[in-house]
């Protein structure tokens, strides 16, 4: 007799990437029969890329790890959790107790930036381990943004989004979203709204040295130099600053501080001044300048080619220097503020001013880098582990990150890992990063968590708020991420093994709580404590649950515990499966700002400051260089997804782009092999001729380089490919923010003759 499995249909945010897509998973039993997009989610409607099915197999993939593993004589062993945490307590507190706090490093990657437990409780076990040595693949990805933001509107989370779905035009630099789907502009079926865009008669510019899935799809493609977006930029708001139609617009007039200074500023910087270094010649800067003064409404976005170089701050900054000149900030069509549910820097404190942002609230021990939101660059991290001295990191914590492939030069990495006393891992593979671990702890799969997106949100260009329950229950003895990185957090106060999570959870509540009842910006200021705790008590929840549900309903649209009647809580989303659109965006200058001077700051002191660097790169061009920069690919996630086969079958992706033109001079064909050699390192790849790339540019994409001793990723070992970040150079870094440069490294590339 067969007994017929109940089938039942979860609806869920797919946490893969920022596009926040809809899915409608079919669960029949404990297997998961298909994953859709959901028609009904009320911002993705249906759309979803060939990742988003592919939770089923993360799920299901044998080397994903299910037991904490330590590293025994060299070999990674299953142990139970009990024998996991007594070897995390022995190993962290040794190198505590003997070097200090400060001797402890500590690594997040970009998962966390998906996963509410880490968003709320990595900061408890940060603090609890009491080191400033923190690091984060921020520094290799959008922190130049968000300094600039910072500088500009007051915090590191005001960062202005395209307002996609209104523009009439839009200049795209730096970024492919048919491939990564978008970022810092939260927007599911991107590609469907670029292509809506120019249906109601738009205009796509692309700004890039390939030729991009995006770029193709644009009515035009400008083939920039690497890292000469900030020159072109600066020449195009020139040049509108010049022709006398820079306006701000009546709508922000009031609150707009150092217009005046940009033309003096950026006057060096003409089109012809700058055409050679940039690669885009004068009579076409001109004209862009121009359709982004005259179109309705416009916008300019750029994006990782933007960021990871070396005037990413000030490329960052003039992109919304352009936005404010051409009257497009805060308003619809334009750049705008999302107002997230859950709340944010900018909502909270006093309306419209602030304490603003600075860098450099200390300096790393070795270089003297600043600090920047709470972390120094990754490309000090390895000197910081391989320089002996007070302070030296011995021992590493890292949660959901692979800094061995994704930040610059690996193979000092690779010493330094190993150089360590003492690693844990927070981790759902054993790969590059995690094998040097002593340590692995082992959080649910993604379909045994719940899910809200705290940080895209905040980045969306729709203000809408879904919330999604585990689809399958945890194993008996397998802990939620918030109670593993909970426990770490005890252990490393030196409350042993044997903590309990909910004890963390208690003082991170408590102290939420106690901070919303003293904000007099808070819509529950003044209550009684003991009427709230009744009220959150009522709900059961705890964890990460427990603090949503006091968020949003603290948050711009919460019930505010009653206040509020109309308003939601966590009880509303999860009432909503397909989400909660709250609508477009809405102006919000000035009452986001949180600047000193309750202004926009225009023309930021420490950006016009590296004016004189960026006059220097219009000299210096060596036209001969090749210049290496990267690329992504849609059926690929930064380094973490090539285990999975349906996304890594056909055509191998890890191949060395070049220009037919370079190839004669190289000595190298298709398909052949050539050796890549930049100041730190060299890889070989096999050669792909396009010429869908600018001359003297190659591009090898990032996040490959698997199937070395230790790892456990079967298919992933089987297309290892190459580390891109062997060749990218820990010295080159963005001065303003301390990002790695991993877009335009000068490289050599050499025919490999095999015998
Ligand atoms: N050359 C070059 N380098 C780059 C880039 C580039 O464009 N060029 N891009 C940079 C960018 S933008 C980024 S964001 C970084 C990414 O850098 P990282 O964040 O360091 O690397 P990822 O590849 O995202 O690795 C994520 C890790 O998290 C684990 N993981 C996945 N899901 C979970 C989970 O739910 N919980 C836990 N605990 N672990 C999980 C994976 O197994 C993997 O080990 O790479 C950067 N590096
Ligand atoms: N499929 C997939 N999606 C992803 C990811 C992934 O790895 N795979 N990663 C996710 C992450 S962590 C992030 S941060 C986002 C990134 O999102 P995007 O920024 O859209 O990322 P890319 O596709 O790398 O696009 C960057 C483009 O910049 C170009 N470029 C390189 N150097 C320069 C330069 O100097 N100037 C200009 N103008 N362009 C340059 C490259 O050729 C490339 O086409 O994608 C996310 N989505
Ligand atoms: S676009 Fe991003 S969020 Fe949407 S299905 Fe693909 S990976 Fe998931
Ligand atoms: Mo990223």
């Amino acid at each position: 007799m067969s007994i017929v499995d109940h089938e039942r249909v979860v609806y869920r945010t797919c946490p893969l990437c920022e596009a926040t897509c809809g899915l409608e998973i079919t669960v029949k039993g404990d297997k998961v029969s298909r994953i859709r997009g959901d028609r009904d989610d009320v911002f993705s409607h249906g759309f979803i890329c060939p990742k988003g099915s592919t939770l089923k197999q993360l799920h299901e993939d044998p080397d994903r790890l299910r037991k904490p593993l330590i590293k025994r004589n060299g070999e990674h062993v299953e142990v139970s959790w009990q024998e996991a945490w007594a070897e995390v307590e022995r190993g962290l507190m040794g190198v505590i107790n003997t070097h200090g706090r400060g001797s402890v490093g500590t690594y997040v990657g970009n998962p966390n930036a998906h996963n509410l437990a880490p968003l709320l409780y990595n900061r408890v076990w940060m603090q609890a381990i009491g080191t400033k040595q923190r690091f984060s693949a921020s520094s290799v990805d959008q922190l130049p943004k968000q300094v600039a933001s910072g500088y500009m509107f007051g915090t590191a989370s005001s960062v202005a989004i395209p307002d996609l779905d209104r523009t009439d035009y839009v200049l795209m630099l730096g970024a492919n979203p048919y491939a990564s789907n978008g970022s810092l502009c939260t927007a599911p079926d991107f590609p469907g709204r670029l292509e809506a865009l120019r249906a109601r008669g738009g205009k796509l510019v692309v700004v890039d040295p390939r030729r991009s899935r995006t770029a193709e799809e644009a009515d035009e493609w400008l083939a920039i130099r690497p890292n000469g977006d900030a020159l072109l930029l600066a020449a195009i708001a020139h040049t509108i600053l010049a022709s006398g139609k820079a306006d701000v617009g009546d709508h922000v007039r009031a609150h707009i501080a150092g217009f005046d200074q940009l033309s003096g500023a950026l006057a060096p910087f003409t089109p012809e001044a700058i055409a050679d270094a940039s690669g885009i010649d004068a009579k076409t800067i001109r004209r862009i300048a121009g359709e982004l003064s005259d179109a309705p409404t416009a916008l300019v976005y750029g994006r990782i080619g933007t960021t990871t170089v070396s005037f990413g701050t000030t490329a960052s900054w003039l992109v919304d220097v352009i936005n404010t000149i051409t009257g497009n900030l805060d308003k619809a069509g334009g750049v705008m503020f999302p107002l997230p549910a859950a709340g944010n820097q900018t909502t909270r404190g006093e309306s419209g001013r602030g304490k603003g942002f600075r860098i450099g609230h200390g300096y790393s021990r070795v270089r003297q880098s600043p600090e920047a939101i709470g972390e120094y660059p990754v490309s000090v991290m390895a000197e910081e582990m391989l320089t002996p001295g007070e302070g030296q990191i011995r021992a590493m914590v890292t949660v959901a990150g692979n800094p061995l492939l994704s930040t610059p030069n690996g193979e000092q990495l690779e010493k330094a890992f190993e150089s360590l006393e003492f690693m844990v891992a927070v981790d759902i593979y054993l790969n590059e990063t995690t094998r040097h671990a002593n340590v692995i702890l082992p959080p649910p799969s993604h379909l045994e968590r719940s899910h809200y997106d705290m940080v895209f949100t905040a980045f969306s260009i729709r203000n809408v708020a879904n919330f999604s329950e585990a689809v399958f229950e945890r194993d008996a003895d397998q802990p939620d991420e918030w109670q593993i990185l909970a426990k770490l957090a005890g252990i490393a106060q030196g409350a042993g093994a044997d903590v309990e999570p909910a004890v963390i959870d208690e003082y991170v509540f408590g102290s939420l709580l106690s901070n919303l009842l003293k904000d007099k910006s808070s819509p529950i200021h003044g209550r009684s404590e003991e009427e709230i705790r009744e009220l959150v008590d009522a709900t059961k929840l705890s964890g990460p649950e427990r603090i949503l549900d006091t968020l949003l309903r603290t948050g711009p649209y919460g019930e505010a515990f009653g206040a509020n009647p109309k308003g939601v809580n966590l009880q509303t989303l999860r009432d909503q499966p397909h989400g909660v659109d709250f609508g477009p965006l809405e102006p919000r200058i000035p009452e986001v700002l949180r600047t000193p001077s309750g202004k926009v700051e225009l023309a930021p002191t420490e950006l016009l400051a590296d004016l004189d660097r960026l006059e220097q790169a219009m000299h210096v061009v060596d036209a001969d260089e090749l210049l290496l920069v990267g690329r992504r690919h849609l059926r690929s996630n930064n380094s973490w997804m090539h285990n999975v086969s349906v996304l890594v079958k056909g055509k191998a992706r890890c191949t060395l782009q070049m220009h037919p033109e370079d190839a004669i001079r190289a000595g190298v064909v298709d398909g052949g092999s050539a050796r890549i050699t930049s100041r730190v390192g060299s890889v070989v790849a096999v050669v792909e001729l396009t010429n869908d790339i600018r001359p003297r540019v190659v591009s090898l994409p990032h996040g490959w380089g698997h199937g070395v001793r230790g790892t456990k990723m079967t298919i992933a070992a089987e297309r290892a490919g190459v580390n891109s970040n062997v060749l990218t150079d820990e010295d080159q870094m963005d001065p303003l923010s301390g990002t790695s440069v991993l877009n335009g490294i000068p490289v050599t590339v050499a025919a490999v003759i095999h015998s």
